[in-house]
């Protein structure tokens, strides 16, 4: 939002005189101002010294790998309670309680065939054989030889929310299963030129070293093209829920087709047809037929705040603020309607916008205090737009689950509470 769009006369947009009404003023207003919130009370509020500055703090050293604040121990994975934890687990990042567009690493989502492996990376290795000149067996630090390269991408499972009734109540609840990272690792196409591709090589199975050994068949053209094996998210190395110590990153494609806990690439010239691309990840279509192989996670976008569970403190300036992507690129517009769907604003994008990453967008609204229904639309760089879930439906019909992408509309009741309106 550029800043010259506050103050302006348009009645939608808020001046900045009162951008913060409800909050302290300084000045006149103070003592008004100290009477707002639970806390007005305590002696740590100005003009008064706060207790925190009348000793020292705890010393460095205390913990030699920080951890939040103890304010913020509510922010946490939302993880089922009502699901066997056993076998097939998730837990999904609390996006509506995160800024800008990388997941913590201790936040970002899990989801676990047969658990997740305590691997020594002194002992794994990853085999790379099939169709190529040279078969391969690499150690760990034998792909960390490779010249590296950092990406940001976000990754995104198939099954997010998945189409299912009900849906959840929070944007987690919905759209969890969705984090984004700084990934470090090679790309995989030196890692496959090292070994020498045969030119009848036209598929990857990718193999994970967990207990259900999952495997994915991946065309050769993603292996060349942006395919990353990493070894560090965000700046160190990956957690052990996220494929400790190598995995597969494919920018754009289904979270599944990104295998963790890598140990085995094996080039073919046909796909495997494994359980998790026959049984699972394949949607029935309205004339039988499976709809297979759907690899790309289409342009997708939901308003994070406000968003269901949340509650506005009353009617005037709130920021709309959410995040859009696209695994067939980035992000071109994001448009956002608070009228119910008549009519729609263009949302400010974020810098940065970056290919197959998550984009945060804004929009300044003022609430009338009148109930209404608020929803996002993204447009990614080939022109796609995201459709609503009836327009979804109308092409997949009723029998599909995975690859969701709807818009996701909330509704704000006249007390302020945000609910899932596809909920009601
Ligand atoms: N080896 C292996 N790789 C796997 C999985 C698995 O269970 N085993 N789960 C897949 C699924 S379904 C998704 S959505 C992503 C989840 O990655 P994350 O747990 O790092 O978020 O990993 C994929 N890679
Ligand atoms: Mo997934």
């Amino acid at each position: 939002m550029p800043h010259s769009k506050i103050g302006h006369s348009d009645p939608d947009r808020p001046s900045r005189r009162s951008l913060l009404r409800g909050a302290a003023a300084i000045g006149g207003a103070t003592l008004a101002g100290r009477a707002i919130g639970s806390a007005s009370a305590s002696s740590n509020l100005p003009p008064d010294v706060p207790e925190w500055m009348k000793t020292p703090g705890d010393p460095m050293g205390s913990q030699p790998y920080g951890s939040p604040s103890p304010f913020e121990k509510h922010v946490v994975k939302n993880i089922p309670k009502d699901l066997p934890q056993y076998l097939s687990a998730s837990g999904r990042a609390p996006l509506q309680d995160l800024d800008g567009i990388i997941t913590p690493n201790g936040l970002f989502y899990e989801r676990h065939h047969a658990g997740v492996p305590a691997i020594d990376p002194a002992q794994h290795r990853l085999m790379l054989h099939g169709l190529v000149e040279r078969p391969m067996i690499f150690t760990v630090d034998d792909i960390k030889r490779f010249p590296s390269t950092s990406r940001i991408h976000f990754l995104e499972c198939s099954g997010n929310p998945g189409y299912q009734k009900p849906f959840g109540k929070t944007a987690s609840d919905l759209v969890g299963l969705l984090s984004c990272a700084e990934w470090t690792g090679v790309s995989m196409k030196l890692v496959l030129e090292e070994a020498g591709l045969r030119p009848e090589a036209k598929w990857v199975i990718a193999e994970g070293a967990d207990a259900v050994a999952m495997k994915r068949s991946i065309p050769i053209d993603k292996c060349l093209d942006d395919a990353m094996i990493v070894y560090s998210q965000n700046g160190e190395r990956l957690r052990p829920q996220q494929g400790y110590p190598l995995r597969l990153i494919l920018p754009g494609f289904e979270g599944n087709m990104n295998v963790k806990w890598l140990r085995r690439l094996h080039v073919t010239a046909e796909p495997v047809y494994s359980r998790e691309e026959t049984s699972k990840y394949t949607d029935l279509m309205p004339d039988g037929v499976a709809r297979e192989f759907s690899f790309v996670m289409e342009a997708k976008s939901i308003i994070l705040r406000p968003s269901g569970g949340q509650r506005l403190s009353g009617s005037g300036f709130h920021e709309i603020s959410g995040i859009a992507w696209s695994g067939r690129g980035k992000i071109r517009r994001v448009d956002v309607s608070v009228d119910d769907g008549s009519s729609w604003q263009e949302a400010e994008l974020q810098e940065p916008v970056l290919t197959r990453a998550l984009t945060r967008f804004r929009l300044p609204w003022r609430w009338n205090g009148e109930p209404t229904v608020i929803q996002s639309r993204a447009i990614d760089e080939t022109g796609y737009v995201q459709p609503t879930l009836a327009e979804l439906i109308a092409v997949r019909g009723e029998n599909f689950f995975y690859h969701n992408n709807a818009i996701w509309p909330w509704r704000i009741a006249v007390d302020g509470e945000v609910s899932n309106a596809a909920n009601s």
